[in-house]
């Protein structure tokens, strides 16, 4: 846990969530700040700054987060419909929150193309 991440709060209870799932590797949780009816984000619970960090160690964390997709959109009842996933990579990517996290984005059409 990195003491001043929000994220590592929220994956240790010590900052309110909507949570969805939590593990011994991963939690979800909706973002505050949803763009589409159904906005998760996915994290891994060790503290991890970006994608940059990742490491094969890891590989099971990460795995988990993708793993944990179908069920989530299965729940949300957009796994027909289609969603987004995106992972922002620092400052080109647009990524506010350094600690790893993928957005699992859906419940309407997405703007096509990327960027
Ligand atoms: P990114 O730009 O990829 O780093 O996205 C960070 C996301 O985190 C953004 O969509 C808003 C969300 N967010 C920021 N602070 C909080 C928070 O305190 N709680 C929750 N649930 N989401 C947050």
């Amino acid at each position: 846990m990195t003491e001043s991440c929000i994220f590592c709060k929220i994956v240790d209870g010590e900052l309110p969530s909507t949570q969805l799932y939590q593990d011994e590797l991963v939690t979800a949780f909706r973002d505050l700040h949803p763009v589409a009816p159904t906005h998760i984000l996915i994290v891994p619970n060790a503290h991890l700054a970006s994608t940059n960090d990742l490491t094969p160690e890891h590989a099971e964390a990460a795995g988990r987060m993708l793993t944990l997709v179908p069920e989530l959109a299965r729940q949300e009842d957009i796994a027909e419909s289609g969603y987004r996933l995106v992972m922002n990579t620092g400052a080109d990517g647009r990524q506010e929150v350094p600690h790893m996290h993928l957005h699992l984005i859906g419940g309407r059409r997405m703007q096509h193309p990327l960027g």
